[in-house]
């Protein structure tokens, strides 16, 4: 410490000369370095009915040294791939240090029926699987009972054809359609074809979700694409067709030309000037 008096006479003590004089001079500064660990987990209920309104599910977490994390994610899984989370944030922390961390996932009644896994608690740098929480005796399957079978695949193409082929732009402006039959166990969402130039790059696209003829789970899909017959619009060459189709539970799948094509579908449209 330095001391001044009212004259400006000015004297500099150091931590040796205070200590010689009988003074504590030391400040003992303790870093902790104990990392946060999981050491609460439940959730509740561990069941519910979402047949016909949707429920919620609340997750709640102790950590350990709980000021070094900021969330808690949780991730439930089901055997379909089905998944479901939330983030949770801290409620409270206690005189020990142990935060409460908190969040709601909602369940619609959409969800899959079944039985999901807590597959993911992550406290701070450390994941928690399934069997970590097991092991610590910690609940990790929450029971769904659901009208819906959990379906987590895209709608497969069972037809593609389009119309006119070639098509000439001697002609002039053409209608190019595109008729796809699409099949889904859940029901097919909708489609949307892709035109791509010669060079590769979009020309236009075409989105329906109209079905033109059969039933959601065999679905015939029409799409008409206007055509401009000026070669400086649409530059003559092989063109190619690539789609996007999706079901009603909103998976999603692009194909491209190439894996139409590898399917036996003609994905080549031919642009004669
Ligand atoms: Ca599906
Ligand atoms: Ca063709």
């Amino acid at each position: 410490m330095g001391a001044y008096d009212v004259n400006g006479n000015y004297a500099f003590y150091s931590p040796a000369t205070l200590a010689a004089a009988g003074f504590d001079t030391s400040l003992q500064v303790n870093v902790d370095t104990t990392p946060s660990t999981l050491v609460g987990f439940t959730f509740a209920p561990d069941s519910v009915d979402v047949r016909t309104t949707a429920a919620t599910v609340t997750f709640t977490m102790q950590v350990s040294n709980g000021y070094r994390v900021s969330t808690v994610p949780v991730i439930l899984r089901n055997a379909g791939g089905e998944e479901m989370s939330c983030e949770a944030t801290r409620v409270s922390t206690d005189g020990a240090g142990v935060s409460t961390f908190s969040c709601t996932i909602g369940v619609p009644t959409t969800r899959g029926a079944g039985p999901y896994s807590v597959f993911l608690v992550r406290a701070g740098g450390t994941d928690y699987l399934t069997s970590d929480l097991q092991a610590a005796g910690y609940p990790t399957q929450l029971e769904v009972v659901s009208n819906v079978t959990t379906d987590r695949v895209p709608p497969v193409v069972a037809a593609l054809s389009f119309v006119p082929d070639p098509l000439s732009l001697g002609a002039g402006d053409q209608t190019l359609v595109f008729t796809a039959r699409l099949t889904d166990d859940s029901g097919v969402g909708g489609v949307i074809f892709f035109l791509i130039r010669p060079d590769g790059s979009e020309y236009k696209r075409c989105n329906t979700a109209t079905i033109f003829s059969g039933t959601p789970t065999d679905a015939t899909y029409r799409c008409s694409m206007p055509v401009s017959g000026s070669a400086a619009t649409t530059p003559p060459g092989n063109y190619r067709v690539a789609m996007s189709v999706y079901d009603v539970r909103g998976n999603e799948r692009f194909y491209t030309a190439d894996q139409l094509a590898a399917q036996g579908f003609d994905t080549t449209l031919t642009v004669q000037p």
